[in-house]
């Protein structure tokens, strides 16, 4: 069962620290038509054509109707072709592609939030992004994320003067407190 991500309201990403991160790509969204994805209603050898065309070793499936499915992966195909003799290529030929798909998936719905992109990347190499109605709209994957993390490390000390909040502290509370007892003094 695909599982949607939420994760409520929880915001410890700073507000300058995520206008870095998505400086250089608002959405990270990698759209639906440059993704490579497969049909669950195909032949398991037309999941296997596409793979290996695509050079990607799991891909989205999807159903006729443009609403993500799953995924298959290399993996699952070379399974699917073991016999007790060795590999059997035709084997692919008599399942289709929704017999050997995982329908177990972390899934991201519009609009796209980067606390659960960066969390579920972590586990993932990458996540398929739907609209409400659970209509395909494209995936989200490490590489993209990490390019707006390299830009975020690049750019964060050009643009602001970080201070160190443990040394800074007790400097600042002194001063807060000295202020308090001059004004107690007036
Ligand atoms: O064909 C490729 N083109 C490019 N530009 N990079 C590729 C290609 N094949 C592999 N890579 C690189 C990427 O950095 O190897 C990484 C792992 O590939 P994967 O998992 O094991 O096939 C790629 O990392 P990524 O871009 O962060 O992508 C993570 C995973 O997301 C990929 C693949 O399962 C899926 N994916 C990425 N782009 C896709 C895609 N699936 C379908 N269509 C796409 N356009």
């Amino acid at each position: 069962m695909n599982e949607q991500i939420k994760r409520g309201s929880i915001n410890m990403i700073g507000p300058r620290v995520k206008a870095l991160l998505l400086e250089a790509d608002a959405s990270f969204l990698i759209t639906d038509e440059k993704v490579a994805y497969v049909q669950d209603n195909h032949p398991a050898s037309h999941a296997f054509l596409i793979l290996s065309q695509a050079g990607y070793s799991k891909i989205p499936v999807l159903d006729q109707d443009n609403k993500f499915k799953g995924f298959i992966s290399l993996n699952h195909l070379t399974k699917a072709m073991f016999t007790v003799d060795g590999i059997d290529p035709d084997r692919l030929s008599e399942v289709c592609v929704a017999d050997l798909m995982d329908q177990d998936a972390e899934i991201l719905v519009l609009p796209l939030d980067i606390e659960d992109i960066l969390h579920e990347l972590v586990d993932h190499p990458f996540l398929p992004v739907v609209d409400e109605a659970g209509y395909f709209k494209g995936i989200v994957t490490r590489r993209e994320v990490l390019k707006a993390v390299n830009h975020l490390m690049h750019s964060l000390e050009q643009r602001y003067e970080l201070i160190q909040i443990e040394e800074e502290a007790p400097q600042l509370l002194a001063w807060l407190q000295e202020a308090q007892e001059k004004e107690k003094e007036q």
